[in-house]
């Protein structure tokens, strides 16, 4: 039997019908060939990190039982190609780094894999040079890193995730994810993050909270 592996996807909408959206997605998810939807978490309305002139998000996190593939390296990228599958239905177009977007799917943790990969031309990410990228910031990787890069200074992440795994030290990590989730609360304030909804798993939609 081939290999299994646990990944944790962070889902991410701010334009259009989010909390449909991001449910739409949730059941994409679980449809993917392959895999297992394994738990969602709640549903969380954040205040915009990065670009800050921008609607508040609503973000959550799945966990996805997915086939290994003969390496890590291999099926991360595969459910890589199916995240921006996703995004795509959805209606996700070019947009600014870190600027509004009706659908992101990140791919947070595939199992205890430490991931650092080129990714083909096809799975760059969706961006155009925006006035950030002008002033200096660097521009978004090329490279597939998994665990997410930035998951551990992200509230918005780490409060979804914490639902689903708090005990989970993330490989490279070297403290659980609800450690940092707590640490990084007091430091963004506990109104950065607000849950909004609890997942219903008969009605496959988050209910209000
Ligand atoms: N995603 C971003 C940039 N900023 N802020 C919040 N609150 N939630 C997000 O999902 C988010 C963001 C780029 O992916
Ligand atoms: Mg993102
Ligand atoms: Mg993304």
């Amino acid at each position: 039997m081939a290999r299994r592996v646990r990944a944790y996807v962070g889902l991410g909408s701010n334009t259009g019908d989010s909390a449909t959206t991001l449910a739409v997605a949730v059941a994409a998810l679980g449809a993917l060939g392959g895999a297992r939807l394994r738990a969602v978490s709640r549903l969380y309305v954040t205040r915009p990190v990065g670009v800050l002139d921008q609607p508040d998000y609503l973000n959550a996190v799945v966990a996805l039982e997915v086939a290994r593939g003969p390496h890590p390296d291999d099926g991360a990228l595969a459910l890589l190609r199916a995240l921006k599958g996703i995004e795509a239905d959805a209606g996700r177009t070019d947009g600014r780094r870190w600027g509004p977007r009706v659908l992101d799917l990140d791919l947070l943790v595939f199992g205890r894999a430490r991931i650092l990969v080129a990714r083909p031309p096809e799975l760059a990410p969706i961006r155009v040079m925006d006035s950030a990228e002008a002033a200096g910031v660097p521009p978004a990787p090329t490279l597939l890193q998994v665990p997410h890069r930035d998951a551990a200074d992200r509230l918005f992440v780490l409060a979804p995730l914490a639902d689903l795994a708090p005990g989970l030290v993330p490989p490279g990590w070297h403290e659980t994810v609800a450690t940092v989730r707590a640490r990084r609360e007091r430091e963004e304030g506990a109104d950065a993050v607000r849950q909004a909804g609890d997942w219903d798993a008969r009605t496959r939609r988050w209910v209000d909270r």
